[in-house]
């Protein structure tokens, strides 16, 4: 032990124990007794307590507390320890050091005393219980009394998961049927040019469907597209023909919400655009897509129509899913649905779309995706679509 008898700085976890026992021992005895005799051996003598002191101190607080009566407890130890007027190590120093120290001696004891007092004051409660943390350890135990651990064995919790909106599932199957024929989706801007949406289009400023009423207008020359056909004329612009495409998105349409309406909806228009294209390719496609989509059984129907533009222009009706053309309240009593418009693309709005009418010819189609989710899904309101009930959407 005698090798251990100064300071170890920053010394293993058994040196406070000999440390505080040495100081103890130490603050027992006078300066004669310890053979200390000059300005030398005081420094190391101090430099001994101070170091013992700052270690103590530095421990405590490295050491922490697991609650603040313990921490206040710790804190008062150790200020008693070294400031208690009776028995506390500085009053034994002062009594055995200083006051029995020689008369040559005790002018450099009282200095290096008082600047130990002066260090001494971080051991103060106060002072030093800013400095002991408080760690999480007693709510930790707190919180395992209070609440039981939790059983690891058991099932974690399940999230539910989603589906596809049952616009995007019928959305994508359309997009499937026309992409393995060889057609590339299509996109662009909801908010389009009055001259996209209408003028390129051949739909005449006199057209009822440029009013207000009919139109979502954001300024004279700027509406919500009321369909995706301009996306076509964009398209055209920028591939130029041959050119096979469908352009899925969202319209709008300044309308009244009923069950077969909603100002914003879906719709899938195609277009179809090469050398001598003719209406029975037109035809042609668009049976195999009806059965591809609702069955083989199904029929399609062609009857004339008119859009501005297309010439010739057609309605699509496929014989009734619901009564195989029977007749039933779906098809109210006819046998047949109509599903999409169609057409051989007028000359005007090849041309608006910078492609040569009289090299080219094309065929186009316009769809609405609610409805074909309504007659897929036999669903009679459209609003449930948009209304984002978990209850109702939970189902697809
Ligand atoms: C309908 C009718 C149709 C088109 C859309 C189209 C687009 C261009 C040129 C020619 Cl750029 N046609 N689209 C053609 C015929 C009908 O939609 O009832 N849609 C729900």
């Amino acid at each position: 032990m005698a090798a251990r008898r100064g300071i170890c700085r920053g010394g293993s976890r058994t040196a406070p124990a000999q440390l505080t026992m040495i100081i103890d021992e130490k603050v027992r005895k006078t300066l004669a007794e310890l053979g200390v005799t000059d300005a030398a051996g005081l420094d190391a003598l101090f430099a001994e307590v101070r170091a013992a002191m700052e270690q103590e101190r530095s421990e405590l607080i490295s050491r922490g507390a697991t609650s603040e009566a313990e921490r206040d407890e710790r804190c008062k130890d150790l200020r008693d320890r070294w400031l208690a007027r009776k028995n506390g190590l500085l009053s034994m120093l002062d009594e055995h050091w200083l006051k029995a120290s020689s008369k040559e001696l005790k002018p450099t004891v009282g200095r290096s005393f008082n600047t130990l007092r002066q260090a001494a004051v971080t051991l103060e409660v106060d002072c030093l219980r800013r400095e002991v943390q408080v760690t999480e350890v007693q709510y930790v135990k707190l919180a395992a009394e209070l609440v039981p651990p939790p059983d690891l064995t058991l099932p974690g919790n399940r999230r539910p998961l989603g589906s596809l909106h049952p616009v995007t599932q019928v959305q994508r199957e359309i997009e499937e049927i026309f992409l393995n024929l060889g057609f590339r989706i299509e996109t662009g801007p909801e908010i389009e040019s009055v001259y996209y949406n209408f003028d390129a289009l051949n739909i005449p400023e006199s057209h009822p469907s440029r009013d207000d009423w009919d139109t979502l207008y954001i300024d004279a020359k700027t509406v919500l597209r009321t369909h995706t056909s301009p996306v076509q004329i964009r398209a055209m612009e920028k591939y130029g023909a041959p050119l096979y495409i469908i352009i899925p998105g969202k319209c709008y349409r300044h309308d009244n919400p009923d069950a077969s309406h909603t100002p914003m909806f879906h719709q899938i228009e195609g277009l179809a655009i090469d050398k001598d294209i003719t209406f029975a390719d037109l035809k042609g496609t668009l049976d195999f897509f009806a059965k591809k989509l609702f069955g083989e059984k199904i029929r399609t129907r062609f009857q004339p129509s008119f859009f501005p533009f297309t010439e010739p222009s057609g309605e699509v009706a496929i014989s009734c899913i619901f009564c195989g053309g029977e007749g039933c309240r779906v098809c109210k009593e006819s046998g047949w649905i109509e599903v999409m418009g169609c057409g051989m693309v007028h000359p005007l709005v090849l041309r608006n779309g910078g492609i040569d009418p009289e090299k080219y010819t094309g065929w186009a189609f316009g769809l609405g995706i609610d409805r074909y989710a309504m007659l897929k899904y036999d669903i009679n309101d459209i609003q449930l679509f948009f209304q984002s009930d978990v209850r109702f959407l939970k189902q697809f």
